[in-house]
């Protein structure tokens, strides 16, 4: 018990970022500066779970901050601190919003409480403690709270699936939809440039034709990859369809859009892509229509419209080049 009470149990486990939770061994904070009151608590979950002992209030929104628990228990015993301070301090950080609160406090307390609900915790208990009691809501708060960690979860990698192409990891066509009128807007209340390119590999059908349609994707997953490493972080890359991809690049003038569509071209002319298991190197160019925005009158629309004219003319011009 002692030992559980030393504020720097299971720091390393924190530090490495992965405290591990089973459903046997909940990772739980109690918040209380009153050593007679802990050890009450401590004693009543026993067998349950070793809480981790914070008896600064402060000390312990950071560690419950780094995320990683299951469960806090605050007690309102606190002597120099109001511990609802702690609970909406708590609420309102992302990381913790929906972190289960338990709050432990006195007989007669009974407006504290109501406050304490009303700022967003879980649960509470009235002393003198009952064990089953107390175990009982914790487990119910650590179960409820770890459900709904995997129902966002997966909420998440479904909205991720969502905008994401299959084929090569790069966002998808829906995802540039809804984004792309956002970052033209943006650009245009702040007065910054913003550029736009649409590469189309030059006589694609060749390559399934003569490799197969797995042949095809080999060539798509790789031209991807090697597009992702020729843009920035915050450049938007996605597939648009087929063979053809997207490069919205904020705060990127035409000038600079064309250097980089031109070390895009390049880049793929010197490439050989693998295809297979057996690698065979294939030789293929890639055309690229460039759009800049323009002034007020400009739009997500007609800036796409304008990049698609000039691929068009990339591809009538004789493939293999950059037209802006
Ligand atoms: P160009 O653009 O130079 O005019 O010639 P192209 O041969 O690339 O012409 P086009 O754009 O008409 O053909 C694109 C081909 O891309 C047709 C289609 O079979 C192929 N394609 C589209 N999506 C995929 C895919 O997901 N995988 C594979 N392997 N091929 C695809
Ligand atoms: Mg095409
Ligand atoms: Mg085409
Ligand atoms: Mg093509």
């Amino acid at each position: 018990l002692r030992a559980a009470t030393t504020r720097n149990i299971g720091i390393e486990t924190l530090l490495a970022g992965r405290i591990v939770t089973s459903e046997d061994s909940p990772a739980v904070v109690l918040v209380d500066d009153n050593e007679a009151s802990s050890k009450i608590v401590l004693e009543s979950m026993d067998g349950f779970c070793v809480p981790v002992v914070e008896t600064d209030p402060q000390a312990a929104f950071f560690r419950i901050a780094e995320g990683g628990y299951d469960c806090a228990i605050v007690s309102t015993g606190l002597r120099d601190f109001d511990p609802l301070r702690l609970c909406s301090q708590l609420r309102s950080l992302d990381r913790t919003r929906f972190l289960p609160i338990v709050l432990i406090a006195e007989k007669g307390e009974d407006e504290r409480i109501t406050r304490a609900l009303e700022l967003g915790v879980n649960d509470y208990l009235i002393r003198p403690l009952d064990r089953q009691e107390l175990i009982a809501r914790l487990r119910t708060q650590i179960r409820r709270k770890r459900y709904n960690d995997q129902l966002r979860a997966s909420v998440t990698q479904t909205i991720e699936m969502a905008v994401t192409d299959g084929l090569t990891g790069l966002h998808n066509r829906r995802y540039l939809d809804s984004h792309l009128d956002t970052l033209v807007k943006r650009a245009q209340s702040r007065g910054r440039p913003l550029s736009v390119m649409i590469t189309d590999l030059d006589r694609f059908k060749a390559v399934n034709d003569t490799y197969g349609h797995d042949g095809g994707d080999d060539v798509l997953r790789d031209f991807a990859d090697r597009l992702r490493k020729n843009v920035r972080g915050i450049d938007l890359a996605c597939r648009f369809g087929g063979e053809e991809f997207v490069v919205v690049m904020p705060d990127t003038d035409g000038e600079t859009a064309a250097l980089i569509a031109e070390r895009v071209r390049e880049g793929i002319e010197e490439a050989a892509f693998a295809i297979g298991a057996d690698q065979v190197p294939v030789k293929l160019t890639v055309s690229i229509g460039l759009a800049a925005l323009g002034g007020a009158g400009d739009s997500a629309d007609k800036l796409m419209k304008r990049a698609d004219m000039a691929l068009y003319e990339a591809k009538d011009g004789g493939r293999n080049r950059v037209v802006a």
